[in-house]
């Protein structure tokens, strides 16, 4: 450590820290706006790009970018000299000089780094007149990119380098007209982009964002012609809380089933029921199998890769179709069981028409628009899951109903689609279908009454998890990966043989689904997402069916339409095909 001084404080620092860093550690913060720094997810960009953070350093004759400067032992720095002050002012107005003010309909109203630092400066004019280039603004299923709103802080391209490895994304131009772009400046969809989302989670202004469905449902509720039927995801209910007050991680399902009536849904299901479903066809496949590999068919294509991720999958599709496609589970993913039972099962026998039926998904994820619209969900246009709403996008939806969660009764979820075991839950987060899972396996493979279903082994947060099991004196040995730069590492290593595995569960985003890209923003702070994933756990210990197979609910469905799992029934309904 070394100490250096600021303003006029000493503090003691690490010798490789930046003087934001070291400035931080005795709280005081110096304004950024490119700089974000998430070391649990290996995320650093401090590309020094937007020279906001420029401090003096007494003996030096010009201002430094706090952000990408190092300390020195004896280091006098200023963050707030009024010479500061007034070159961090000239940047924000250059910026803003080319920068559009439609601040009223952006996306980020409320949320822009750029705005509030406007805000906090107490910019009324601005003196440099730059020209604003208008760029155009590309929208997909799932992300709009507004691109005159860029302001080449590069999160979103260090995001997708360096923790997703899918390089999409990268700065184009010079001088005024420089942003971050996709090669020639292609569509999102004509790129390898997997639209987890997570470029959007970070970019810091309003040219990421979710391409927003909410007005489309309104229209739907308001013809109150149709049956409008909800299912939640599981990592919504710990984190759509955040908006309105709660603390991450505190479990509000019962208040937002209360707030889906209020807005004028007549069902409120659970995805997780679909989970639970998910479970018992993804056991079976891959107790099918191992149970065949372990008898010597060399030919089965282990390890069994989970499919419920829908960026994972197109990850999967665009960059290892030859080697590992035909590993995915052909499981459908909960989101997209659940549109398949509503439509066909829970509809028919209600004598109620799939036109009748306005399907939506509450979701963490923006890549579960895209997976919606995948035609093979859909029969002569009727899709299995019609709008695909974020967390934000409802957290919106009820404010401008004037709906407050702080303010709710407890609901309760309409049957028989809202019953679920505690391995649904947990799906929310890193690990959790493989504890899922292998709650159901283990049973299956040893025919006897698992009493401990908490699989400690497969928790946790880091990167890569390998565990091995023991299960009826077999090996299995389990992989678990969130983000896909670890994902891709995992691949490799099995493709070089460096590794054997029975199951790898890939999640795109960093702590799961409880870390999608469509959560409320966590602003780098990734204690957030660990209390999410952590709310996920307590649900699960406190439901009284832990394992996916004791659903009555479930076990009726089978009985009742499906047969056994892994019936021509349940593949016709529940299972998929991949893109080659
Ligand atoms: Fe997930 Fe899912 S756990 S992907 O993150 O499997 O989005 O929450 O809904 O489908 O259940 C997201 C979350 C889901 C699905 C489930 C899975
Ligand atoms: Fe990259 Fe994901 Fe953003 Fe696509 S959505 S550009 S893959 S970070």
């Amino acid at each position: 450590n070394i100490v250096v001084v600021i303003d006029g404080k000493e503090v003691e620092t690490h010798r490789e820290n930046t003087i934001l860093e070291a400035a931080k550690s005795v709280g005081i913060e110096i304004p950024n706006l490119c700089y974000l720094k998430i070391p649990e997810i290996g995320f650093k960009n401090n590309c020094a790009s937007c020279r906001i953070c420029m401090v003096e350093i007494v003996g030096n004759k010009k201002l430094v970018p706090a952000c990408s400067t190092k300390v020195n032992p004896g280091m006098k720095i200023n963050t707030n000299t009024m010479e500061v002050l007034e070159k961090r002012r000239n940047v924000l107005e250059l910026m803003l000089s080319n920068h559009p003010t439609d601040c009223l309909i952006c996306a980020k109203n409320g949320n822009c780094d750029l705005q509030n630092l406007a805000k906090e400066f107490g910019i009324r004019d601005i003196r440099f007149k730059g020209k604003i280039f208008e760029y155009r603004r590309e929208t997909s299923l799932g992300i709009v990119r507004d691109l005159d709103k860029c302001i080449m802080c590069r999160r979103c391209e260090t995001m997708c380098r360096e923790v997703q490895t899918c390089e999409v994304l990268s700065g184009i131009n010079r001088g005024f007209k420089s942003i971050v772009s996709t090669a020639f400046e292609r569509d999102l969809d004509k790129t390898d982009c997997t639209f987890c989302g997570q470029c959007v989670a970070v970019c810091p202004v309003g040219a990421l964002y979710e391409k927003d469905y909410t007005w489309d449902l309104i229209r739907e509720i308001a013809k109150k012609d149709k049956r409008i039927v909800a299912q939640i995801a599981p990592a919504v209910r710990v984190a759509i809380g955040e908006e309105f007050g709660f603390e991450p991680g505190e479990d509000i399902t019962g208040e937002l089933i209360t707030a889906l009536k209020k807005l004028g849904f007549t069902d409120v299901f659970d995805t997780n029921f679909a989970a639970d479903l998910t479970v018992i066809e993804e056991s079976h496949e891959i107790e099918e199998r191992v149970k065949k590999y372990l008898n010597g068919d060399k030919k089965v294509k282990l390890p069994v890769l989970t499919s419920c991720c829908p960026a994972w999958v197109t990850f999967l599709e665009n960059n290892y179709s030859e080697d590992y496609l035909e590993n995915i589970s052909t499981a459908k993913s909960p989101q997209q069981m659940f549109g398949a039972v509503v439509k066909n099962i829970w509809g028919p026998i209600r004598g109620i028409s799939r036109e009748k039926i306005v399907s939506v998904s509450i979701m963490p994820c923006l890549a579960k628009k895209l997976e919606g619209k995948i035609s093979n969900f859909s029969e002569k246009g009727n899709y299995d899951v019609d709008y695909t709403l974020t967390t934000r996008e409802l957290a919106r939806l009820l404010k401008q109903s004037n709906i407050d969660l702080k303010t709710l009764q407890k609901g309760e979820f309409d049957k028989p689609l809202g019953e679920s075991s505690g391995a649904s839950d947990i799906f929310g987060k890193t690990g959790g279908v493989t504890e899922a899972v292998i709650r159901d396996l283990y049973e299956n493979l040893t025919g006897e009454v698992l009493e401990n279903v908490d699989f400690k082994s497969v928790r946790g947060l880091d990167e890569i998890r390998i565990a091995s099991l023991n299960i009826n004196n077999q090996n299995i040995r389990v992989g678990i990966v969130h983000g896909l730069g670890a994902a891709r590492k995992v691949l490799e290593r099995l493709r070089e043989n460096q590794e054997e595995l029975h199951v790898l569960e890939v999640m795109a985003c960093k702590g799961g689904c409880v870390g999608g890209g469509g959560q409320p923003y966590h602003h780098g702070d990734f204690d957030k997402i660990r209390k999410r994933a952590h709310g996920l756990e307590k649900i699960d210990e406190n439901k009284s069916i832990r394992k996916s197979k004791d659903n009555p609910q479930i076990i009726s469905l089978y009985e009742k339409y499906l047969g056994k799992p892994g019936s021509n029934d349940a593949h016709k309904l529940l299972h998929r095909e991949y893109k080659y």
